[in-house]
């Protein structure tokens, strides 16, 4: 029969150290979402194409009348299309695409060279 006579963690040091830090990164958080959105959605005009295949974030959201510009950081060319627009915006490594959301609403969008991968979405409100 073994007794464990010590707690996981080395006493009470590190949950207090810990603390303050988290309340701290929790009131960050709180202050940069909007209202009742997901965290994972982020208001931001400017979307990231990294390394590799990936629309980054790959949910934004903006006030209408807003440009959003997307950057290609791959080394493979990539698009934007958004859902229901004929527009296909290609981009070469290194260049922009930029698209004006006038109207409100929640508009999907895909490179349209590798859709299955590439998704996105932008929110206007
Ligand atoms: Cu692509």
């Amino acid at each position: 029969m073994t007794r464990r006579l010590t707690p996981p963690w080395p006493g009470l040091a590190a949950p207090a150290m810990i603390a303050p830090g988290m309340i701290a990164l929790a009131m960050v958080a709180l202050a940069c979402a909007a209202p009742s959105r997901a965290a994972s959605q982020a208001r931001t005009t400017t979307v990231d194409l990294p390394p590799s295949y990936v629309f980054q974030p790959a949910a934004i959201e903006v006030t209408r009348g807003s440009t959003v510009t997307w950057t290609n950081h791959d080394n493979f060319t990539h698009s934007v299309q958004v859902q229901g627009q004929s527009d296909v915006h290609m981009m070469t490594p290194g260049q922009t695409a930029q698209i004006t959301f006038d109207q409100p609403g929640t508009y999907a969008y895909v490179c349209t060279l590798h859709a299955q991968n590439m998704k996105g979405t932008v929110i206007v409100d």
